[in-house]
Parts: C-alpha cells; structure tokens; sequence
C-alpha cells in the first residue's frame, strides 16, 4: 500500500464517505488511489466550488469533510471556502499535492508555498517532507479539525511523497465523539441558573450552536416563559410558530426581536452557542445586554466575555448544560403573549413582484421539512426578517464571513451530508454568476437540489449601499437583463419562473420527484426598499 492510498483508507475508516475536489497532477496518486475505495469522488467545476461545499457539509453536519486538489492552483481556488469553514467553525481537512521534493527551489510547474498561504485561515497548516510521518501528521491535522471549536486544517503532501510505500502499521481512526466532549463545571452552571431563576423576565438568544440542543431550549423557554431570539446562523433551529419565538435578531431583525430587545422588562439574558458576531449583534450593540443580567453558554472557551461582559461564563456542551438548567428552573408563573405577526404590515412602495411577499409565500409552496441554504445579497435581508421555517425545516447561512456565491456551491454539500430532507438554495443574480456553474455539478451527480435565484440584474446590495454611504453610484452595478432560466435550460437543467405571485402556485408540483437540480428563477425589479440599513449604518461608523 503506498501513502496516497494509507491516507484514503485512514479517512475511510473516520467515517468520511466522499472527497470534493478537482485533480491535478501533483494530487494524481491519491485521485488513482481513490478509484479503490468506497468513497464518492465530487468533483466539482471549480474548486471554489469543493471547499465550499465541503465547508456547508461539514458546517451542518459536524462530520469531517474532505477537501482534496493541487497544492499551488487548487488551493489559490479553494482560499473562499477554507475561510468560510474558519469562520463557521466547521471541521474541514484539506489535502493538497505539492512538486517532487528533488524539484523544490528550482521553479517546477506548480509550485507554490500552500502550507504558509492558507495558515491563517486554519487551524492547523503543515507540509510533510518525511514520508515516515504523513500518517501521524495526517492524523494529527484530523484530531484537531474534530476537537471543538471546530475548524479548518490542511496538510500538503510531496507528489513523491505520495506514491512511495507506506508504513506497515497505520494509525488508528479517531472517534469523534469522543474528541468532542467537553466537561463542564456545575458550579457555574449552578450560578448560571440561580441568574433564571432570579429574573421575572427574561430573554433567550439562540446562536447555531443551539441545532444540537432545540428541543430542551424550547421546554427551557416554555418552563421560564422567557420568549426566543435567533441569530441568523440559527435561522430555522427554533420553528417559526413556536410560541415563544420571536424570530431573527441581528441583521434585519424582525420588527418583534427588535422591540422586545430595546423595550422589554428583560432583565436577564440567556446566550446560547453564539460567537456574538456583528450580524448577531447590530454591529456589537450594547442595547441586547443594557442592565441585564447575562449568562453565556459556549463550547468554544474563548466566546464567553469576548464581546460583552457576562455575569455567568459557562463552556460546556448545549446538550449538557440546557437540561442542567432546565432541571433547576422554576417554571414561571404568567404566561409570554407573542405578538403577531412579527413584523409590520406589508406597504405597496415599490414596482414589480415583492420579494418580501414571494418569501412569506415560500415555505408554504415548498416541503416543509426543506433546509433552506442563503446566499449574501440585499436578498438576504428580506429571507432574514420574511422567511419563516417551519418545525422538520431547517436553514444555513454564514454571514460571518458573508461570501457571494457561498451558497450556490454550497447546497450540494448540504446534500451530501444528510440525504433525507431537500435541500433549497436561495441566491442573487451576481451570485449565481460568480459561482453558478456548481449547479452543473449538481446535475452530475443527479442532487435534487432546487436553485431559487432572484434576478433583479444587479448587484443591487452595493447599488444601494453606495448611494447610501456616497451618495452616488454608478451605472456598471445595473447589468442587462439575462434569463437565467434559459441560460440554465441550455443546460438541460429544468427551470420555471416567477413573475407574479401567482406563479408560485406551481412550485408545489414542480419541486416533486426530483431526478436532479431545479432552478427557479424569480423576477423583480429590485425597487422593493430592503430592511438593510444596520449593515449600511455598522459601515459608516
Ligand atoms: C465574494 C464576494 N465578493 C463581493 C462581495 C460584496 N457584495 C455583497 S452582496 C453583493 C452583491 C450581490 O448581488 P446579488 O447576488 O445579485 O444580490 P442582490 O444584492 O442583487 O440582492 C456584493 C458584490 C461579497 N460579499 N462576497
Ligand atoms: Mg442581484
């Protein structure tokens, strides 16, 4: 057996079912390698496209995802999606080929330093010279990437490397769920719910971190009567009907979030699995935690106190520390009234299909067990603050690094990684036109993934966020119409359109029985006024 095929029987056996990439020639020996082992390759049309795929497969399922392409023009592709991982915390391993060890220094084709280019955006970054430790390094980098916080590691294997003869003895496969347990104090877990049960109101702010433990958070809000706040990367946790839930806050926090943050008799708040990035924040905001109480539950020790103070620091694992909680809470003795609905009423003060219409719309058309996958755009704040996912449903976004085009790669890797529920992306335009041709991808390999693009030619996002911040705009940002929806039935993939709402009375029957991708193109004229101003207020401070 040599390294190259060590290697894919080391992955095999850690539970990793497929590898995204693109070969090339200094990858070659474990792309050969991979035609004997009951892996599936994705070879995707950019390897933008793999690492961002890896990067959602891995982000929504904690399973290791396995990104694999040439050390020098592969990986320069793969930078968005290893970033993304990064900052979605999630556990990527990429493997990248690099020259002949006899060839380094002298100017081969190919070569470039990948191990020091990606090491700030992993958490681990190494190159192996000596064939006598691939496999311990190997197994090192994987370690790492499982052990939470989860995260990006990358190793970079000489082509020689690859193809010479691997050690008798291999290591063992790490079990993950074992690397993954973290032990918590009960002491401040004990002042963290002495904090519940001194409050008369409260508020529970819900980071992705909560996916693991939604059921107990949801008896834990119905114990206390403390209503519910997700930030945008736990979009979908909570179902939108759950009684006490009062929907995104953060970037375009629906109008009932918003209200019950500033004007509430909140006086304690309870923060579970959430970085408390800028787009879970309005931009850092201390009117969330402004004379309250705040506990703060993470498993990544370094969230705690990092960007507000906290009265009770607690690392520990969600599924461990909410039932602690709920067993030591005093159930409340008024009840929580919701206002409905969550947000204003919808005004005419636009031309053209509403996208804020289309999205209340949406998941009453579409499965409700869909997991919705959001691009970045001016789109995205009306799916923040509009698109209500129902219980079986879930949703996945990262605004923390907030890249174009994330999404439209990404779906697949949703996919990928749980089979059992459909999978819709939503995205722009500009979107699409940056990273589009994964939807190619998808038609490959026959993932019934529905594209949802809404075209309103532009990159209306910077249109309007110039003319906010300047004052001025220019006319490249507007682009000629294209039909998207024919563009992609070139492609033999099956489109409809939407330009009244009434269309959407069709998607029902055009999303079933899906034998590959699905693009439906939605047309407005990008008049409709976004709920963006937090982003275009956080830019000018
Ligand atoms: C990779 C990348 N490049 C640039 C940006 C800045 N940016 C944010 S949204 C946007 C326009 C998105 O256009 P589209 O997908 O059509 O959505 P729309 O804003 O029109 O709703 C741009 C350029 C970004 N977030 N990511
Ligand atoms: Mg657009």
């Amino acid at each position: 057996m040599n390294i190259a095929e060590a290697i894919l029987k080391y992955l095999k056996e850690t539970g990793v079912d497929c590898i995204f990439g693109i070969p090339a020639g200094i990858i070659g020996p474990i792309y050969d390698a991979l035609i004997d082992v009951d892996m599936k390759p994705i070879i995707t049309k950019n390897e933008a496209g793999a690492a961002y795929m890896a990067a959602r497969y891995a982000s929504t399922s904690g399973k290791l995802a396995v990104c694999a392409g040439a050390g020098a023009v592969g990986v320069a592709n793969m930078m968005n999606g290893i970033a993304d991982a990064m900052r979605a915390k999630a556990p990527l391993l990429v493997i990248t080929g690099y020259v002949n060890r006899w060839q380094i220094g002298k100017g081969a084709i190919q070569e470039m330093d990948a191990q020091h280019i990606v090491r700030p955006i992993t958490k681990y970054s190494n190159t192996v010279m000596n064939e006598a430790e691939v496999m311990a390094e190997l197994d090192k980098a994987v370690r790492i990437a499982l052990t939470p916080p989860f995260g990006p590691v990358h190793i970079s294997v000489p082509i020689d490397v690859q193809r010479m003869e691997a050690p008798p003895s291999l290591p063992a496969a790490p079990d993950p769920a074992l690397l993954q347990r973290i032990p918590f104090d009960p002491a401040e877990l004990d002042r963290a719910a002495a904090l519940l049960n001194e409050a008369e109101h409260g508020l529970i702010m819900v980071g992705r971190g909560g996916r693991a433990a939604a059921e107990e958070i949801m008896r834990l809000s119905e114990r206390l009567q403390w209503p519910i706040i997700t930030t945008p990367s736990a979009k979908g946790i909570i179902p939108a009907d759950f009684p006490l839930n009062l929907g995104n806050y953060g970037f375009s926090s629906t109008d009932a979030a918003f209200e019950y943050v500033n004007a509430s008799p909140a006086s304690c708040l309870l923060i579970l699995g959430t970085s408390l990035g800028e787009a879970s924040t309005c931009n850092f905001n201390e009117a969330l935690v402004a004379g309250r109480k705040v506990i703060h539950i993470d498993r990544d020790g370094k969230e705690p106190g990092k960007v507000f103070k906290t009265d009770a620091a607690v690392v520990a694992d969600l599924q461990d520390a909410v039932p602690y909680l709920l067993r030591q809470a005093q159930p409340a003795p008024g009840a929580f009234k919701k206002p409905l609905p969550l947000n204003e009423p919808y005004e005419l003060n636009h031309t053209g299909l509403s996208l804020r219409l289309f999205l209340e719309k949406l998941s009453k058309v579409m499965p409700r067990d869909t997991r919705y996958v959001c691009d970045i755009g001016e789109f995205t704040n009306f799916v923040l603050k509009y698109l209500e996912v129902p219980a079986g449903g879930d949703f996945e976004i990262n605004l923390n690094y907030g890249a174009m085009g994330s999404a439209m790669a990404g779906g697949p890797g949703l996919y990928l990684a749980d089979s059992s529920r459909p999978v819709a992306v939503i995205a722009g335009d500009g979107s699409f036109f940056m990273n589009g041709s994964e939807v190619l991808t998808a038609k490959e390999y026959k993932l019934p993934i529905t594209y949802i693009i809404i075209n309103n030619a532009m990159l209306s996002y910077v249109e309007r966020g110039q003319k906010f911040l300047y004052n001025r705009t220019m006319p490249d940002y507007k682009q000629e119409r294209i039909s998207i929806a024919d563009m992609m039935r070139t492609a033999g993939i099956r489109t409809m359109s939407v330009d009244r709402l009434e269309d959407m009375d069709e998607i029902p029957g055009f999303v079933r029985e899906m034998a590959g991708p699905c693009l439906i193109e939605v047309n407005t004229d990008g008049s409709e006024p976004a709920p963006i101003l937090d982003r275009l207020k956080a830019l000018k401070k």
